[in-house]
């Protein structure tokens, strides 16, 4: 074959296989880890920043979780690692006694950052949420205290414009004290009243505010299916919206989501199931109905890039 044409050739496959590898961006390419349960912020500093499990790759439980890392990008692209910015071994160094490192969050509060996490205690079996802070985004996240027992797993906390703050869990919701570690008890509301469905269901809540509306998404159907509802106040009551997010054909083992607004635009992050129990990270844009209902966010393995 003449050279000329050989070249023009190389080029032409080059420049389309390059296109090709950077249209796939799910799941996000985060240094061939396993991550879950994404926490995406932004602190506003042109990054987003996410909160994430680590899973054990291809591990075969949920009970090989061990510790939590955080990331953050400024293209959507490539995710810098913080490492893990807390573990099991450190909480059990300082007497916690428990396992299962599960779906965490952070907010910041009054320029500190707030590492909320699940754990269950080795000896009595309970689900405990605990809290430790940080100056920085990225952590080490320090002095890890408990907030509550028996509200189940999957903590996330709103912090609303007026600087009040909401814990939401699998079972309960209240609104925190300035402290961010107690809960004012007369505002606790048990999911199993609010709830069309068995509170068993309401995990991985998370929950976000535009144009004055609230909104609670969280899991269904055994994890597989992202449900939504709509408010007027951070505790509800809660009108049900239907699908955020549709089951994954792969099948997915399970779904737990965020929402952020970054450069005007919406995402959803969510992970997918990639080798048995584990799991990947990714993103999709996400768009909103005149009505402020919540277009049904379709899975791409385009995923997002800012
Ligand atoms: O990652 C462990 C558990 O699986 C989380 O806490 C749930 O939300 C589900 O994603």
């Amino acid at each position: 074959m003449h050279l000329h044409l050989k070249i023009v050739i190389w080029i032409v496959v080059g420049i389309t296989g390059c296109s090709y590898i950077s249209a796939q961006n799910n799941p996000l390419n985060m240094n061939a880890l396993y991550t879950a349960d994404p926490t995406a912020r932004n602190w506003g500093d042109n990054k987003i920043w996410l909160y994430t499990s680590h899973d054990v790759p291809c591990m075969a439980s949920y009970s090989a979780m061990n510790d939590w890392h955080v990331f953050s990008s400024k293209d959507g692209i490539s995710w810098k690692d913080y490492g893990p910015v807390l573990s099991l071994d450190k909480l059990n160094q300082q007497g916690w006694k428990v396992y299962n490192a599960w779906a965490p969050d952070c907010v910041k509060k009054d320029g500190r950052y707030y590492f909320y996490f699940p754990v269950k205690g080795m000896e009595d079996k309970v689900w405990k949420i605990g809290v430790a802070r940080s100056k920085k985004p990225f952590g080490p996240f320090e002095k890890p205290v408990l907030v509550v027992a028996n509200w189940g797993i999957d903590p996330n906390v709103f912090v609303d414009d007026d600087g009040k703050a909401y814990l939401y869990c699998q079972y309960k919701m209240g609104e925190l004290n300035n402290d961010m570690v107690t809960v004012k008890e007369e505002t606790v509301v048990e999911l199993k009243d609010v709830a069309h469905i068995p509170y068993s269901h309401y995990e991985g809540p998370f929950v976000f505010k535009r144009k004055n509306k609230y909104y609670y998404i969280c899991s269904s159907e055994g994890y597989k299916r992202l449900i939504y509802y709509m408010s007027d106040r951070p505790l509800g009551p809660w009108e049900y919206k239907g699908t955020l997010m549709a089951p994954d054909e792969r099948p997915a083992e399970n779904n737990h989501a965020s929402v952020v607004k970054f450069k005007d635009k919406w995402m959803l992050f969510y992970h997918r199931k990639e080798c048995n129990k584990a799991r990947k990270i990714c993103a999709d844009y996400m768009a909103f109905n005149e009505d402020g209902s919540i277009k049904e966010v379709i899975r791409t393995d385009k995923g997002i890039k800012f």
